[in-house]
């Protein structure tokens, strides 16, 4: 998803053009805008383009979006694309984030896993694009981003491998040790995963916590406080 004219649907059809496997086909029929393709880690997703958001989106035609917005409140992640190039590509950004809040789908300190596409660096001059490259690696912002062309193809590999990866994390279980004192993280690993082994050491409790990719998202940004 993103502002409109950020490049979505030129990304989605970059992303699908490698891999388009048979049962496209069905997919194709039911619903132009849905694909299924292999990520470089050998499993099969499905993408969806979705619609453009435009500012000034008056509250009850957000409502009305709900219906088409669907796969986005129903998706494992969201890749947010951005025209990195645009002038206004901050306050783009700030307009999308609040559909999503209004939607759902981007609660604070909840939501889904979600990355930027910094798509159209190949409008940038190169000393832009350094700069950009540099902030992207320094993950200094709140979602991980990866600067692309979907035009080009420049970057699209490695946000296909970000892609993989946060979704392999999905029910894979991890160790996590959380003070004995931080109670609040404790309850939340209890409330959020399936706690399939826990052991109290000292003033620390070893915990081995199934996590899906959404829950596990959260508990990153909640570590990194
Ligand atoms: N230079 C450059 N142009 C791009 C890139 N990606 C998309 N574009 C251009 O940007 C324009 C909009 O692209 P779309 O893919 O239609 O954008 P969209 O986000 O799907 O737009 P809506 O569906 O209307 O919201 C088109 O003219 C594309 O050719 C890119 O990486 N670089
Ligand atoms: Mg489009």
């Amino acid at each position: 998803m993103g502002y409109t004219n950020a490049g979505k649907s030129t990304l989605f059809n970059r992303l699908s053009g490698a891999g388009v496997m048979a049962r496209d086909l069905l997919f194709a029929t039911l619903d132009p805008t849905m694909r299924s393709i292999k990520l470089p880690n050998g499993k099969g997703c499905v993408i969806s383009d979705t619609v453009g958001f435009v500012s000034d989106l008056p509250t009850h035609l957000v409502a009305a979006f709900r219906a088409t917005l669907e796969e986005v409140v129903e998706a494992d992640l969201i890749v947010h694309v951005r025209d990195i190039a645009h002038p206004d590509t901050e306050q783009q950004r700030a307009d999308v984030e609040r559909v999503l809040k209004e939607l759902g789908a981007l609660e604070d300190g909840g939501g889904k896993p979600l990355v930027e596409a910094w798509n159209k660096i190949d409008m940038l001059p190169a000393e832009g694009r350094e700069t950009l490259q540099t902030r992207a690696a320094a993950g200094a912002e709140r979602a991980l981003q990866y600067p692309v062309s979907a035009l080009t193809g420049e970057g699209i590999d490695r946000l296909l491998e970000a892609i993989g990866e946060m979704l392999g994390r999905a029910g894979t279980a991890r160790e996590i040790s959380v003070p004995l004192s931080d109670g609040a993280t404790i309850a939340w690993l209890y409330r959020h995963g399936e706690v399939r082994h826990r052991r109290d050491d000292g003033e620390l409790a070893l915990l081995t916590v199934a996590l899906d990719a959404a829950a596990a998202a959260q508990l990153d940004r909640r570590l990194a406080r």
